[in-house]
């Protein structure tokens, strides 16, 4: 693997002012709390802000004691060295009168953003913050699907040459909630990331937030190689793809749905049709060992290697689906559908499981 890894315990590269200079949560679902306390439990942690949206995470912020907890393996670790924010519909908060005219405060600039939140909620939630974003952020898009970078590009950051460095990630760790503020990391997996446009901040050796993600253990954050995120994301998407929505349609825990032969054959039809349409999405002239894991054989085994990992997980589908929020089909097999009417393949199965998850919510 191509993985470019900075060394544990090398120095930290940039200046003070650079340093000191807070990284932002936008999203504190399970991810969001997981980035945040891993990144608040190093030695030498940099500032972390979540960002809250709503008035009811301060209540819970609150009364979790300002602390997050995180337990892996058992054992529990509550870090309390965070700040927070909670955005308001528009920015400036009233702080008192001077000359009988009212003083507002300027929120300060976002160097480094994490945005964990879900895939169609980006664009509301950076709306909230793209005034405090510039050229010289960056941003770090950790969600579920492929699309919503080419959505804050077309919508909020619209010169090419005015948007902040956007950082494409993915993250396979399992995580799960045990209460507002306390999360179990109960799988390890690896958060890979790489710049989607070169620019200054794009260098590691330049960036804060990409150091700090590294630097951060207990993400197992490493720089990959812009073909080997690409591989990555679309391997991830195939398996969102199928074991996302056929847990919501089925209502069952991702370890139940294929104990019916049934699910097993639905399942191959839809790594046939998926397959090919992925395989078209990957960079040109992928090594052929690379093509050896777009197979269906290959596909099929991941997805059923991936549902039994994360058997006693309800995925964040079927979450979505019982407690009425919208879902991600749009970013997943809705994705796929867009891709596969440009590439003129079909893509009838998948298209029609959008149809199906889309009746099981009304938002
Ligand atoms: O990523 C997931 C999700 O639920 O969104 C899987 C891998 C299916 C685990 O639940």
């Amino acid at each position: 693997n191509v993985a470019v890894r900075a060394k544990r315990g090398s120095p930290v590269l940039g200046n003070s002012a650079t340093l000191n200079r807070a990284i932002y949560i936008l999203g504190v679902g399970n991810l969001g709390k997981l980035v945040a306390h891993s990144l608040a439990r190093r030695e030498a942690a940099a500032p972390v802000t979540l960002l809250f949206h709503r008035p009811g995470l301060l209540a819970d912020w609150e009364a979790s004691g300002r602390a997050i907890k995180c337990t892996t393996d058992g054992v529990v670790d509550t870090r309390r060295n965070f700040s927070v924010e909670l955005l308001p519909n528009g920015y400036g908060t009233r702080t008192g009168r001077e000359s009988g005219s009212e003083t507002q405060h300027r929120p300060p600039p976002i160097h480094y953003l994490v945005v964990t939140t879900k895939a169609y909620s980006t664009l509301a939630a950076l709306e909230l913050v793209k005034d405090r974003i510039d050229r010289n952020s960056t941003i770090l898009f950790l969600q579920n699907g492929i699309g919503t970078t080419k959505e804050v590009s077309d919508n909020l950051f619209v010169v090419p040459n005015t948007r902040p460095t956007y950082l494409a990630g993915i993250c396979s760790a399992g995580v799960y909630s045990t209460g507002p503020f306390s999360i179990v990391h109960a799988g390890r997996g690896p958060l890979a990331f790489h710049p989607e446009s070169l620019s200054r901040t794009s260098y590691m050796s330049h960036n804060h937030l990409m150091q700090q993600l590294v630097y951060a253990d207990a993400l197992d954050a490493a720089m990959l190689s812009p073909a080997s995120l690409r591989e990555a994301q679309l391997r991830k998407l195939v398996v969102n793809s199928i074991i996302n929505p056929l847990t919501a349609i089925f209502n069952c825990k991702n370890g139940e749905l294929f104990a019916d032969p049934k699910n097993v054959a639905l399942m191959s039809i839809l790594v046939r049709e998926t397959s090919a349409i992925v395989r078209a999405l990957l960079p040109q002239k992928s090594h052929p060992a690379i093509m050896d894991t777009f197979t269906n054989k290959y596909l099929e085994e991941l997805v059923l290697s991936v549902a039994e990992k994360t058997g006693g997980n309800t995925s964040s589908m079927l979450q979505d689906v019982r407690a009425g929020r919208r879902t991600e089909i749009d970013y997943m097999n809705g994705y796929l559908v867009e891709s596969a009417g440009r590439l003129n393949l079909p893509c009838e199965h998948n298209a029609a499981i959008v149809r199906q998850v889309r009746q099981l919510t009304t938002v």
